[in-house]
């Protein structure tokens, strides 16, 4: 890993916690490609907003491809703005599944800087309704974050919320992992 990527880790924070209660810039919501609601965290984020304005906000965008990402206000919550994303739908692995993945992270750090944002706050993207394996898919959120980070100095702090304790240490072991392996 370069320099820049190793001093990127400082702007990285791991936490345990509810995205939608998070006075960030943006919060990103794990959608689907029609971006109609759903479960789990898109289904959290769209009650704490307001379902019908944020729903009218969604139906205007026209869906969003995976690895895609598209931008709403955050009407009700504490985040100004909710950036939507899309994540592959695990298949075992041999679909592009990784990149899809990699590009959700980047395109959602993209949109956000667009924006103005400085703060934004990630859920783990995939790794409910949509299979993709825990610890593999936190390495790909790190690795995206770290290698697209040292050219975005607008986003000053990027956060990856865990919901619970045992997510929460799973992604601190592959953390420690990867920047070990770099010597950091
Ligand atoms: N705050 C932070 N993380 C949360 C919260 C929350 N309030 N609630 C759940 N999680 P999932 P996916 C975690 O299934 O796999 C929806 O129906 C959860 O523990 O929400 O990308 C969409 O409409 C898990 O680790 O998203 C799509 O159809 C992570 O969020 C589909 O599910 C992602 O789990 C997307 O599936």
């Amino acid at each position: 890993m370069r320099m820049a990527e190793t001093s990127a880790w400082s702007r990285i924070e791991i936490i345990q916690g509810d995205i939608t209660r998070l006075a960030v810039d943006a919060i990103v919501n794990a959608a689907n490609e029609r971006l109609a609601g759903g479960g789990g965290v898109d289904g959290a984020i769209h009650r704490a907003a307001g379902q019908a304005e944020l729903q009218a906000a969604c139906r205007k965008l026209g869906g969003c491809p995976t690895g895609d990402a598209k931008l709403t206000p955050g009407f009700a919550l504490p985040a100004r703005f909710i950036i939507h994303t899309v994540g592959p739908v695990w298949a075992g692995g041999h679909t592009g599944e990784s990149d899809l993945l990699a590009s959700c992270y980047r395109r959602s750090l993209e949109v956000a800087r667009d924006a103005g944002c400085r703060t934004v706050a990630f859920p783990a993207i995939s790794t409910g309704v949509y299979g993709y394996p825990f610890e593999a898919a936190t390495e790909v959120a790190l690795r995206t974050l770290l290698a697209a980070l040292p050219a975005m100095p607008e986003l000053e702090h990027v956060i990856l919320v865990f919901f619970g304790a045992p997510d929460f240490e799973a992604a601190q072991r592959v953390a420690e992992r990867l920047r070990r392996a770099q010597g950091s």
